[in-house]
């Protein structure tokens, strides 16, 4: 036997009797198993889901008064912003991303729980102007079961966000973590408890997502799919949820243009193309992946831009000092390196980095690289999902508008600039979900995160993702009009 921790499936306020199949999660730093976690069959997956459903039907969530649901998410955020060093830590081990990233980020978790425990307690319904002696409501119901398919690259944070809108409405979530980091996830199982969130409300599941996430997405008793992953899972689980009438919010992937105009400050210009590209190992799916630079500013920026990158600091992610940490898996690796060699066989030229690495002789690293390249090529066009970047001269403002939304995807766009009206007058005519001035990655609970074409549908964040996981009901109340119609006299009987 081995001495490896196994963290099984947190279902109905317990850890689960631990499956026959595991799987292991590795720390892609130091390449060292961490842990196993189930592998969950599809006769586990299907009985989950029946005792969740009847966990929606009777349990107290789903009827809680909304000041009920506000107290336990104030006190999970409570809970979390407590522990944040201990899933800091975990965080970094199993994503291989730099703790300094790890703390900025984990440090503003709580606030998505506090967010939507402030909706919940705040959110009103509706009367509408409806004719007559009749008063209408809108209610606004829980939908049932939610099934949430989470991916690797912001663990805790995605799934905080999808939990925490979920909740808030009344739903029971059964979330089902990336294979490749589910342990910091799988620790909010005690957290909510500890909170006061009644058992069974909040399950945990693990498993490949060829296994038990289809498992569970196939499943027709689902009220809904929330994914944030690649756009093949998404065709993957489309079609069933389609048959099954069964809604889902897709948060897919990207290819975020850097727009960056000519009245820069050439540091700024270089600040805001670091941060942008290459937070995450350029693993987001806003990552600012296209720099497209205007004409004027192109040379100087270059030459800067060299220097900087080729002196950030590739390390062991739990050194504070380190400033890009490790790529998820080998896999990773590979395609960045695959699409390094493409963009040079199509004339590229790598100005910065260009080759996979080892710290300490371990690891899944890739240097940061930047290749020049032009609008059409494949870098240019298609998601790396890691630290490999197109660089694009751009003529004009013109040029640089069309080239941003030259891309089957539109999830992220920052526009930079010291000309206010230019800076508006690009942002306006970007076409993607999110669009920044003067930033990048920015982010807060109320501020609705999703993208247009093929990086998804709907929203995390904000009232749109609290409704979404919603349904209205119309209760209509008459107080004046007489079932007069199959009477003798039935001038004026009003019939709808
Ligand atoms: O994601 P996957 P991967 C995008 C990005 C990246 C690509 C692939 O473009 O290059 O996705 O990354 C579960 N039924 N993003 O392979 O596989 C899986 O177990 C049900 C964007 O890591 O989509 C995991 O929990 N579930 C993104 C989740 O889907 C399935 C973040 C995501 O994994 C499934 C990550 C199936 N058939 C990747 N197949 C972002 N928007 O931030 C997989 N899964």
């Amino acid at each position: 036997m081995s001495n490896l921790p196994h963290i099984s499936n947190w279902i109905d306020g317990t850890h689960a009797i631990p499956s026959t199949e595991r799987l292991e999660v590795i720390d892609p730093a130091t390449e060292t198993v961490l842990a196993t976690v189930d592998a969950t069959s599809r006769e586990t997956v299907d009985s989950i889901i029946r005792q969740s459903q009847k966990t929606f039907r009777n349990g107290p969530w789903s009827h809680a008064d909304p000041s009920d649901r506000f107290a336990v998410l104030s006190k999970a955020a409570v809970l979390l912003r407590s522990r944040i060093p201990e899933f800091v830590e975990l965080e970094t081990q199993q994503t291989g991303r730099p703790i300094r990233e790890m703390r900025a980020q984990l440090a503003r978790i709580p606030e998505w729980l506090e967010y939507f425990a402030s909706l919940a307690r705040v959110h009103q319904g509706q009367v509408t102007p409806f004719k007559g002696p009749v008063v209408n409501t809108l209610t606004r119901l829980p939908v049932g079961v939610v099934a949430q398919i989470t991916p690797w690259n912001h663990p805790l944070l995605i799934a905080t966000k999808k939990i925490a809108a979920a909740l808030a409405a009344g739903n029971v979530v059964i979330v089902k973590p990336s294979e490749m980091a589910p342990l910091s996830v799988l620790r909010l199982g005690s957290l909510f408890q500890e909170a006061g969130l009644p058992d069974g409300t909040l399950q945990i599941v693990c498993g490949y997502g060829r296994d038990t996430g289809k498992f569970l997405c196939e499943n027709p008793t689902l009220a809904k799919i929330d994914l944030t992953g690649g756009l093949a899972t998404y065709k993957a689980i489309a079609s069933n949820a389609a048959v099954n009438m069964i809604p889902i919010t897709a948060e897919l992937g990207g290819k975020a243009p850097v727009c960056l105009l000519p009245s820069l400050d050439v540091e700024l210009a270089v600040k805001a193309a670091l941060f942008a590209s290459f937070i995450a190992s350029g693993q987001t799916c806003v990552t600012g992946s296209r720099l497209l630079v205007h004409v004027d500013l192109y040379d100087r920026f270059v030459a800067l831009l060299q220097r900087r990158v080729n002196a950030l600091r590739v390390g062991d992610p739990t050194d504070v000092r380190t400033q890009i940490g490790a790529v998820i898996s080998q896999g990773s690796v590979d395609r960045c390196a695959a699409f390094v060699e493409r963009a040079v066989k199509e004339g590229g030229r790598v100005l910065c980095g260009g080759q996979p690495t080892h710290v300490n002789g371990k690891g899944f690293f890739f240097q940061p690289t930047v290749i020049e390249t032009h609008p059409g090529s494949d870098l240019s066009c298609n998601e790396v999902f890691g630290p490999v970047i197109a660089l694009i001269k751009c003529d004009s403002e013109e040029q640089i508008i069309s080239v941003a939304n030259d891309s089957q995807f539109a999830l992220g766009a920052s526009v930079w600039s010291n000309d206010f009206a230019q800076a508006h007058r690009v942002a306006d005519k970007i076409e993607a979900g999110i669009v920044w001035i003067n930033g990048h990655h920015l982010n807060d609970p109320s501020s609705p995160w999703g993208g247009f074409k093929e990086s998804g549908m709907g929203k995390e964040n904000g009232l749109e993702a609290f409704e979404s996981y919603t349904k209205v009901k119309s209760t209509i109340i008459n107080y004046g009009i007489q079932p007069t119609w199959f009477d003798d006299e039935i001038e004026n009987a009003r019939y709808g």
